[in-house]
């Protein structure tokens, strides 16, 4: 049995003009509850430190800089990183990337119980548009504040165990867990901001985005034979309403702990990584039964091209 204790870690809303040292104590709150509940490991969201901004347009991007981080850990998140350590617990923190030569991500980090980064992944899949667009009942400009990952899907050997990360969008493409798969992942960890509705017609409500949400993540868990924690920042920002729903998945797929609120909330969970051996070893032995001559479009096409050729091919 290898066992971590998993304390996802979902925050309620953060306004637009609400300050950075507030938002580090409520994080700072949540890692002494994870804590106290002895637990191993600590998963915040997406943009943990900040509101959604992307749902605002700036003509100049550098207008949200305030919202970036330039080092990590920096003087903000060091505090963050000291309490995981004294915790002896791992950490995974979503964050906006500013590096040095100007490029803009939508990152994350893990973080080994020592304090060292052991892993960083930057957003592959970027939701949105990258112009105004008059026609949305609000933006999301994830295009324009970002430039998509170029780290790939990284596995790391961390608790005793194999760990990836992905980030919001990510979820929803199987692509993302099918590589860490194949990296042989038990463990995959992910945060979350999620509108409640499309600025787009037909509007989809929170309960169609629910079931989106534990639809994906109950499928890639299953299909990959993994455990994953997926993180919600949630609630209303400055009007803007994201879902809460913060879950823990295991290798079979099956919900085993979902937040109740749309708040600061600590979800807990035993999970043993030993729950990964089974459907490894069985029905998702990659090398037993994939078949990979078949597959050749998924990495050599983007999108659907047409005229499709004859029925058969
Ligand atoms: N948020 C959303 C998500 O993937 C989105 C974007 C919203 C996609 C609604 C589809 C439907 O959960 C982020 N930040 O990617």
């Amino acid at each position: 049995m290898r066992n971590i204790r998993v304390a996802a870690a979902q925050l309620g809303p953060i306004q637009l003009e609400e300050s950075r040292v507030r938002v580090i104590e409520r994080m700072l709150d949540l890692v002494a509850q994870a804590r106290a509940a002895g637990a191993g490991l600590i998963v915040f969201p997406e943009l943990a430190l900040t509101t959604f901004f992307p749902r605002w347009y700036r003509e100049d991007v550098a207008d949200f800089d305030r919202f970036y981080e330039t080092q990590m850990p920096g003087p903000d998140t060091a505090r963050l990183f000291t309490a995981a350590r004294e915790a002896g617990m791992g950490l995974y923190l979503g964050y906006a990337e500013l590096t040095p030569e100007g490029a803009r991500y939508n990152s994350s980090v893990l973080v080994a119980p020592d304090g060292t980064v052991a892993g960083k992944y930057r957003k592959v899949h970027l939701p949105g548009h990258a112009d105004y667009d008059e026609t949305r009942d609000f933006q999301h400009l994830e295009k324009r504040y970002f430039t998509p990952g170029d780290l790939g899907f990284g596995v790391w050997q961390m608790l005793g165990g194999r760990l990836g990360m992905a980030i919001c969008t990510d979820r929803r493409w199987p692509e993302t867990y099918r590589v860490m798969g194949l990296k042989g992942v038990e463990m995959i960890l992910m945060g979350y901001n999620t509108p409640s509705h499309n600025g787009l017609r037909p509007a989809e409500g929170p309960e169609k985005r629910q079931f989106h949400n534990r639809l994906s993540v109950q499928a890639g868990a299953y299909q990959n034979s993994t455990w994953v924690v997926a993180v919600a920042k949630a609630g209303r920002e400055d009007g803007h309403h994201m879902i809460g729903g913060t879950l823990i998945v295991n290798p079979d797929g099956e919900i085993v702990a979902e937040a109740r609120t749309e708040a600061d909330e600590l979800v807990v969970h035993d999970c043993d990584l030993d729950a990964t051996a089974f459907g490894k070893q069985t029905m998702f032995d990659f090398a037993r039964h994939r078949r990979i001559e078949h597959y050749g479009l998924i990495a050599s096409q983007t999108g659907v091209e047409k005229p499709w050729g004859p029925a058969s091919s």
